[in-house]
């Protein structure tokens, strides 16, 4: 049977339930994933003078082929981009600057540096986020960065962080797309610390320093990014989860919940309602932690379907910021963007092919055998036929036709790239 006759079918599944495919796909197609650029060249970035992986995070893994120059990145995006259905953004970090061979620090970068990227979006259709990055540098070597204790290592990284944000207004403008710039650091100790609040306060001004800096909101988007623990910071991490909601709450900034900075078993789909009540807006780095936050590439496990489901069923496609945060090294990158993306995808079409007012309405009734029951019979409902369908409609491969196309590209253009 073809993919259309075995969509044929499965729609009328879907619709027996009232149900709308075509409005599912109509809805999807608007949805915009910010897909990271860092999963291409394992977060080195493209500093003149490069320095190694810090901030408490790691990638591991060694499969050959990353890319080591912005034109090889964006030859890998647009690989993985000609295989996942959808318009998109890439998000940045200020390590992907173009400099010219001139060594720029962070706290010089501006709009300049991204010329390429940008010209590279319009060319592509696509959108730019940003961020700045506060960590593989001399300045964050004791992990410590915005709250230092040393004020002129303080001042670096706001005017970085400033830097940054003007950055964003400036893809805001030229691609007359708002960008979302996301302030994630890695401060915190290692050890049980001897005062907690020092280092919070030192955040809060640093913080404020940075956002009191004039940029056009309509252009720019600012969210900030907690966590729980790194590596070297197990103790203590200044920007919990606690601090950034305070401050983003009152201070009308984005809370930026990453899925692998919270305890092992607390999960993140359970806290966008709760977010949602309190802000319009929202943002996501979407990732799978293994046993920590190890930032694994995102399958379609239970979680990311109750995350999708979340987003669709509260009506919340247009208030939540869906980005990736995942870097495996161990096998081919273009793969990871494409798997970890498609599977973004998969999960928000899921969401949108199950009849949710009928799921509430079971629940305000008190039938909690009906919910469960249908919520469990719906995952075998012939779903792959309906997603299939949908990438041929929008011009990519269905089914895993898409990993031919990444062999070719390993075997003609990775495999040629020096290790
Ligand atoms: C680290 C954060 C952060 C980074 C990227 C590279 O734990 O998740 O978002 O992964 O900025
Ligand atoms: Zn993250």
């Amino acid at each position: 049977m073809s993919v259309q006759e075995n969509f044929e079918r499965a729609k009328e599944q879907y619709e027996k339930w009232g149900v709308s495919v075509e409005e599912a796909f109509e809805q999807l197609k608007k949805v915009a994933i910010s897909i990271h650029c860092w999963q291409g060249d394992d977060i080195g970035g493209f500093e003149v003078n490069q320095q190694e992986l810090s901030g408490g995070i790691d990638v591991t893994g060694n499969y050959p082929g990353k890319a080591t120059t912005p034109e090889q990145m964006r030859s890998d995006l647009e690989k993985a981009l000609s295989l996942i259905p959808g318009k998109h953004k890439i998000n940045l970090h200020a390590i992907y600057a173009e400099t010219d061979g001139k060594v720029v620090d962070r706290d010089q970068l501006e709009p300049k540096h991204f010329e390429n990227w940008v010209k590279w979006a319009k060319d592509n259709e696509l959108g730019l986020d940003f961020n700045p990055t506060l960590f593989s540098h001399p300045k964050a070597e004791d992990g410590l960065t915005l709250t230092h204790p040393d004020k002129d290592i303080r001042d670096f990284w706001i005017k970085h962080c400033i830097q940054s944000r003007k950055i964003g207004e400036y893809f805001g403008k030229e691609l007359g797309q708002q960008a979302l710039t996301n302030i994630w650091i890695p401060d915190g100790y290692k050890d049980i610390p001897s005062d907690r609040l020092t280092p919070r306060k030192r955040l809060k001004d640093s913080l404020d320093e940075i956002f009191a800096a004039d940029v056009d909101e309509s252009l720019n988007v600012d969210a900030v990014e907690s966590k729980l623990f790194g590596i070297g910071s197990e103790a203590y991490v200044v920007g919990s989860h606690e601090f950034y909601m305070g401050y983003a709450l009152k201070n009308n900034k984005l809370c930026l919940l990453d899925t692998g900075h919270y305890h092992p078993t607390e999960v993140v789909s359970n806290k966008i309602s709760a977010m949602l009540l309190f802000s319009d807006q929202l943002a996501l780095h979407v990732s799978r932690p293994v046993r920590w936050d190890s930032d694994h590439v995102v399958i379609l496990d239970d979680e990311l379907r109750e995350i999708g489901l979340e987003i669709v069923r509260n009506d919340a496609l247009d208030k939540v910021m869906i980005g990736l945060d995942f870097f495996d090294a161990s096998i081919n990158r273009v793969a990871a963007w494409t798997i970890g993306t498609r599977n973004m995808i998969k999960s928000l079409l899921y969401a949108l092919l199950l009849p949710n007012d009928h799921l509430k309405k079971l629940q305000e009734e008190g039938n909690f055998t009906d919910r469960l029951a249908l919520l469990e019979e719906f995952k075998t409902y012939p779903f792959g036929a309906i997603w299939d369908y949908y990438c041929e409609q929008m011009g990519v491969p269905s089914q895993e036709k898409w990993l031919d196309e990444v062999k070719e590209y390993e075997k003609n253009v990775l495999s040629k790239r020096e290790a």
